[in-house]
Parts: structure tokens; sequence; C-alpha cells
């Protein structure tokens, strides 16, 4: 029987099943993405989407909260537990928002903020000039040094000079481990707070695959639905209960209204699925996987920012052709990617001289490291011959049966 979608709306349904066949045939490099359960999906499309629910449990606005009441506090539990903290606000719609409400919690108009170049690896959240964080606070900016990798004694330079109120760690595209330990010693010398960006790197530090921002934070924001591999959303934890307060303050009535609470369940899903014991498996694998696509891509002779990885990502440096032509050729080929810019970067964000690359999405579809050497070995082909669109679409035939042998969605519609 056809679904109320498909007969309401067909051509809606017909780019929904254009777009599952894409993330079915294709294989998805972006290293933000990831497939999410199907459990957290179905909660994604349910009836929770119908109720408004400004405030927060048992203190909301409108009445016939009793149910979404519990359901928000189940997802605030299980992320309080997942994170080991005390506070997490679990209603920013995305990771921005959940930058935003930081900020306005706890800065003023103008304050500076001192966080990572964009080149470097930093998002435009972290008060970029583009941004309105940019707009609304001074943004002030640290970089890598020319390995690639960032000098904490620079950083510190740079923070005296600057004298942040805020200084941000936790980045989009930088593939080392954080010292968050080193960051709070800086914050602390020149009395800044601290906030740690972890939207990337969430699915690891709560496997116990990356260093965990708490204690040494003051305040963390991450997405939900990268490495997480939970619905699209944003989060933000503490363990200070006075900056809890003004988290929740300027989140509502600050800044958004009502909260998405069809998300809110999903998270809630998501997160006990993070807390079970194979959790710590996937997240292994992910690591697992993306040392082996950047020891094969060493292996192609293409050189990579800061020389590898500790996390699920890596940035390749380019020669001779952009980010934006590396990105065409390989999306030519059924490999789904994105330009990036490297540290010094000459070309604009628009081309970019670099690729990134992340392995949570194909880790969550079931592959291993046998099959990393083959996916690096095939970007190798296209790469290396870039101008052969003849080619790429022959090694598309050949992705897309690959890509058909492991798990996808039954369904595009939940
Ligand atoms: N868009 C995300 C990423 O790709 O890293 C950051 O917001």
């Amino acid at each position: 029987m056809d679904s109320h979608l498909q007969t309401n709306d067909p051509q809606i349904f017909d780019l929904i099943f254009q777009e599952w066949r894409r993330q079915s045939e294709h294989l998805e490099m972006i290293a933000s993405e990831n497939y999410t359960f199907e459990s957290v999906m179905e909660a994604m499309g349910s009836v929770l989407t119908n109720k408004y629910a400004e405030g927060y449990p048992f203190k909301r606005y409108y009445g016939g909260c009793d149910v979404v009441d519990k359901i928000e506090e189940l997802a605030i539990g299980r992320a309080k537990k997942l994170f080991n903290c005390a506070f997490a606000n679990v209603q920013p719609h995305a990771g921005s928002q959940a930058n935003m409400v930081v900020y306005h919690a706890l800065l003023k108009p103008h304050d500076r903020i001192l966080g990572m170049e964009l080149s470097s690896g930093g998002h435009l959240t972290h008060a970029s000039p583009v941004s309105w964080t940019g707009k609304h606070f001074q943004g002030f900016f640290y970089g890598v040094n020319e390995e690639g990798w960032i000098d904490y004694d620079e950083v510190l330079k740079i923070a005296k000079v600057v004298r942040p109120k805020l200084i941000v760690c936790g980045y989009s595209a930088y593939p080392r481990e954080i010292d968050f330990k080193r960051f709070r010693e800086i914050a602390n010398e020149v009395d800044a707070l601290l906030m740690g960006d972890i939207a990337h790197i969430a699915g690891l530090v709560v496997a116990g695959e990356h260093p965990h921002p708490f204690p040494h934070c003051h305040v963390v924001s991450s997405t939900t639905h990268k490495t997480l591999r939970g619905p699209r959303g944003g989060l933000i934890l503490s363990d200070d209960p006075e900056i809890a307060g003004k988290i929740d303050r300027a989140l509502f009535p600050g800044l958004q209204g009502g909260p998405l609470v069809h998300v809110i369940a999903a998270k809630a899903v998501g997160f006990l699925e993070n807390l079970k014991p194979e959790w710590k498996t996937y997240a292994i694998q992910v690591k697992r996987n993306l040392q082996t696509l950047a020891q094969a891509l060493l292996g192609h002779g293409f050189e990579l920012v800061s020389g590898g990885s500790d996390n699920h990502l890596l940035v390749m440096r380019l020669h001779g052709y952009s980010g934006k032509d590396a990105q065409i050729a390989l999306d030519n080929a059924g490999i789904t990617t994105n330009k990036n810019s490297v540290p010094g970067d000459t070309r604009s964000p628009m081309f970019t001289s670099g690729l990134r690359l992340g392995s949570a999405a194909l880790t969550s579809r079931g592959m291993g490291e046998q099959d990393f050497v083959f996916i690096a070995h095939k970007i190798a082909q296209v790469l290396e011959n870039i101008q052969d669109s003849a080619q790429h679409a022959r090694i598309k035939e050949e992705i897309i049966a690959f890509s058909k042998r492991y798990k996808s969605y039954e369904s595009p519609i939940f």
C-alpha cells in the first residue's frame, strides 16, 4: 500500500526516494554526516511534532505537556549519564544554535572570543567575521603550526595579548586530539571561560576514544548527528550550576521558541544507543577505519594535514587541482566528500586546496579496514585521473556494486 506521502505528494516522495537511493549507492565520506538509527527516525517522524512545549519539564508555558515532560526528562537524564556531567540542555535545534545560546548566556555584545581560524579547522560560529557570532562579538584566532598541529604555547601567547572572555576549543576539520586540560590552563592564565565544541568528536568522547572535555571545560556544546549518530540537533552540557541556569534562560526565552519535541525524543533514543556497550566497538572501528584510510592515502603519495589523524576525519592537502575539482570528480565516481580549506590556503572557501574525509558514516554501514583500503585506492584512481570523466563514470559503477553489499535503510521513509 502506498504511504500517505506517496499518495498526497508524489513529487516530494519521489525526491526522498532518489535521496534514499543515493545514500544506499554512494559512499558517504563527509566527516560530519552519519546514518542514524531507524528507531531515531521513527521517533522523529512521530506525533510529537504536533506539540508546543516552550519552557522546560514541569515549567512549561502550555498545557498538555505531561507526556513531553517525561520525554525531555529522559533525554536530559541520558545525556547527563552519557557525558558524565551535572547539566544538559537538549533543546538546541542545531550545533550553531547551541553555540549562540552559550555566547548569549555567558557573554555581552562585543566581548572577545578566541577560537581557531577557519582554514585550520575552526567553525563559522567561533566568531568568524562572516557569521553573526563575529558581528556580535569580537573574534580573535589561533591557527596551527607548519606541521598542522595546535601549538599550545602559541595559543597562550595570543590569549595573553587578546585577553578573551571566552576561549573555544573543538573544531570541524582538525584531525588531532584536543588537549582540553592544557586549554583550561591557558584559560585560567588569562581569566577566560573555556568552551569545548565537541560537535565532531562527541561519539568518540563518550566511548572513551577521545579525551573528555570535563572537568576542564566550563561549558560544552555539541551536535547529536555527527559521530554520535543521533538525530540532527544540538546539545549543551556543563558541570557548573550557575552556568547551567544561564544556559537554560539564554535558550528560552532568550533565543529559541518551541522546542522540537520529536527531535528531543529522537535524541533520547540516540543516547540510549550511545550508552550501550556496542558503542565502544563502533567508535574503535571508526578510528581504525580512518587510520587505515590515512595510511593507504599516504601510501598513494597524497599529503595529509598534520601527517595523519587521531580521530574520525582527515584533511588532504591537494596539489595541482582544487578541493572543488576533487569533490566534483569524486561525486561523479559515487564518492561523496567535501572541499575544505587547509592551513595557509590561498584559494577561497568556495574552491579550497583541501578535501575532508571521514569514516563514521561508512562504519555505520558495516565497512571495515579492508574496505577502506579499497576506497583509498578508488579515491587515488579518481584524483590521479581528475580530467578523465569516462573513467569516473566507470568507477561509479564499481562503487555502486560495492556499496550495495553493505547495510542501508530498507525504506526511504519511517
Ligand atoms: N557543517 C558541519 C561540518 O561539516 O563540519 C559543521 O557545522
